[in-house]
């Protein structure tokens, strides 16, 4: 896979482990399964059809593979010492959405052909990616971050997008809306984060899901995801700030 290649992860094991609220038995019980009961319903799409386990390591359709490909070299990333914990102001255009974490599923559809619907102990179970980037919001202000979560381009590998996807919409649990080009959205380090500064992240800032990406604005960066739809073309609403005239593509 081409994005091998990308500094994924800058963290010794032990690090990593602690960034992902793990000790050394938490994560020897989950190896085990004996602590995530539920994590076989991933394979579970919309449509009660069985998708294939192998599709996770099968590499996506040859037309998104290239446009992906012509994505940007990777973005900075940062140490650990590096973060700024107090600087990430909370910017939200409403009022933070109740979200019941028993009843939560992030539903992954539109141009794909095994539409699925995940809970988050089926996200939990997908690879953990970490990455301390810089947040930037128009409104003159910026903070360094660590967000831990899973790559957009691994739950597109398990839905498998059609040759003709080319923009990814996602919706928010406060009627927020984003669209994004899938190229950016499939880059290695745009993430669905859970976890924020080696925490799980407060719901002021996203929680369960929200989107994390070093080459996006920060309006492009949806919190409290709980749709993304895989479409062939842009719909007339873009997104909650871009269509109050902010640009688009928004790319840092
Ligand atoms: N659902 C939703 N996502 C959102 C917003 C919002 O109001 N609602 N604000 C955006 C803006 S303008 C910024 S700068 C960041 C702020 O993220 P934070 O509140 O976690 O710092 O979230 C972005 N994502
Ligand atoms: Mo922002």
């Amino acid at each position: 896979m081409q994005f091998d290649r990308y500094p994924q992860r800058r963290f010794s094991r032990r690090q990593l482990m602690q960034y992902a609220g793990l000790s050394g038995m938490g994560l020897f019980l989950g190896s085990c399964g004996a602590s995530n009961s539920s994590s076989t319903s991933i394979f579970k799409p919309l449509h009660q059809q069985t998708t294939n386990v192998r599709a996770l390591f099968e590499p996506l359709n040859q037309g998104i593979e290239e446009l992906i490909f012509q994505a940007k070299n990777p973005a900075p990333e940062y140490p650990l010492s590096a973060i700024e914990p107090n600087s990430l102001l909370i910017n939200s255009f409403d009022t933070t959405p109740a979200i019941d974490l028993n009843s939560f599923k992030l539903v992954i559809d539109g141009a794909v052909n095994n539409p699925l619907q995940l809970n988050m102990n089926d996200v939990r179970a997908l690879p953990l990616i970490s990455m301390v980037i810089r947040h930037v919001c128009v409104e003159g202000w910026a903070a360094i971050v660590q967000w831990g979560g899973v790559r957009l381009y691994d739950l597109a590998k398990l839905v498998q997008p059609k040759a003709g996807a080319r923009y990814v919409y996602f919706e928010s649990a406060d009627n927020y809306y984003e669209s994004w080009d899938i190229a950016s959205a499939l880059h290695p380090q745009t993430i669905l984060a859970y976890q924020k500064n080696g925490n799980d992240i407060p719901v002021e800032n996203g929680a369960p899901l929200r989107l994390a990406s070093p080459i996006k604005l920060g309006y492009k960066q949806s919190k409290w995801v709980t749709r993304v739809t895989f479409t062939n073309e842009l719909r007339q609403r873009r997104g909650y700030w871009v269509d109050e005239g902010y640009e688009w593509f928004a790319g840092l």
